[in-house]
């Protein structure tokens, strides 16, 4: 059995790293259609060797489409979603629009791969940052109940989207030719900087994309006594989000125990050899599919707390990966359903 398979916001970061995924997991496509705005109408993508045109998004772009892969910010979805799904696709969305709707599950499959059944037509992929610390944070909470995170988090230019990653890379040519810099999709001149604000400031003084790790990680681990404190800050840097974690637990996890988890848990790989000068860097976990830890120790000023460092790329594993993992399980659920559908599912 093989899917008609959509893509909205085709031409974007996470859009181009859907079809590199796709073709390199050999998802079982039967037909493809890329939507991006009017602007990049008329392009043209190769994908497993056939040519592609890029079309504009519209209300009727939907027509026999099995799976829709929505990567074209909050409000396309919020427009397109709904005619997607009346058209009878099922619809896992990058942005936060139906993340936090209580009809909507919020899935990161090696965490919670049991919501995907529940789902209405919408199935949301959570906020790169938190889908990269849930990874991690699930095999400890599975063996000690998380109660408490504080994370800062250190994101590349590519979380805010192909023009922000190329903003960066002007402004390092820019710099190099000692012109002006200009700056656009930063509050601020990014090279040679790191900015302490993602998405918009709150009544509380945290940014959305701080409160984000607070709610969706609430979602994802059905607890909502986990409390989540984060500082997003942007660093100049192309691919891969780095966080570093501390975590509170309700009984104590030594170092040694937390290695031996994460070396156990899917989506992960330890790197953590400090005399070998070895930790995960962005430059190591970009392009993986694998998110990367390390610096992994006990806190000397809580109690209970360890602390880690993790590293990977958001806009795999913190989106497009994660997205495509989850309509592998959706395939994978259909076979279920109907055991005589080939077993093509890479998960
Ligand atoms: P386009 O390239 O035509 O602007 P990124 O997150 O990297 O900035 O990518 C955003 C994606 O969303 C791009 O594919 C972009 O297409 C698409 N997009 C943005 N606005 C719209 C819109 N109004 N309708 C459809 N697609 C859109
Ligand atoms: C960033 N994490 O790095 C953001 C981008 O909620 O999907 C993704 C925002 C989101 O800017």
């Amino acid at each position: 059995e093989a899917y008609n398979v959509a893509i909205a916001g085709a031409t974007g970061a996470v859009g181009e790293t859907f079809l590199n995924i796709l073709e390199q997991r050999n998802f079982p496509i039967n037909t493809l259609k890329l939507y991006a705005s009017k602007r990049s109408k008329g392009k043209q993508v190769t994908f497993k060797g056939t040519t592609y045109t890029i079309e504009e998004l519209t209300e009727d772009s939907f027509k026999d489409i099995d799976i829709a892969l929505f990567s074209a910010g909050g409000a396309q979805s919020k427009k397109y979603a709904p005619f997607a799904v009346k058209a009878g696709a099922v619809v896992v969305d990058n942005s936060s629009a139906f993340r936090l709707d209580p009809e909507v599950p919020l899935v990161v499959p090696e965490v919670n791969p049991e919501d995907v059944v529940w789902h209405n037509g919408i199935i949301s992929n959570p906020n790169c940052t938190t889908i990269i610390m849930l990874v991690a944070l699930k095999p400890l909470h599975d063996y000690s109940r998380v109660k408490q995170v504080f994370v800062s988090t250190y994101q590349s230019a590519s979380g805010a989207g192909a023009q922000a990653m190329e903003e960066l890379k002007q402004q390092v040519r820019d710099w190099a030719a000692g012109r002006d810099l200009s700056v656009n999709k930063f509050t601020h001149q990014l090279l040679y900087n790191v900015i302490p604000h993602i998405d918009t400031f709150q009544d509380n003084g945290y940014t959305g994309e701080e409160m984000k790790m607070f709610n969706e990680t609430k979602k994802i681990l059905h607890d909502d006594e986990v409390r989540v404190s984060a500082t997003c800050v942007r660093i100049p840097v192309l691919y891969s989000h780095s966080e570093s974690v501390t975590v509170m637990t309700e009984e104590p996890i030594s170092p040694e125990k937390a290695r031996e988890l994460f070396n156990n848990a899917p989506g992960l790989k330890v790197n953590d050899n400090p005399d070998g000068c070895e930790y995960p860097m962005p430059l190591g976990s970009q392009f993986q599919d694998d998110c990367y830890v390390g610096r992994i120790r006990e806190n000397i000023a809580a109690e209970n707390a360890l602390n880690f460092w993790i590293s990977g790329d958001q806009i795999r594993k913190g989106a497009a990966l994660n997205a495509i993992q989850i309509a592998e399980l959706l395939v994978k659920n259909a076979q279920k359903a109907n055991p005589a559908l080939k077993d093509v599912s890479g998960f």
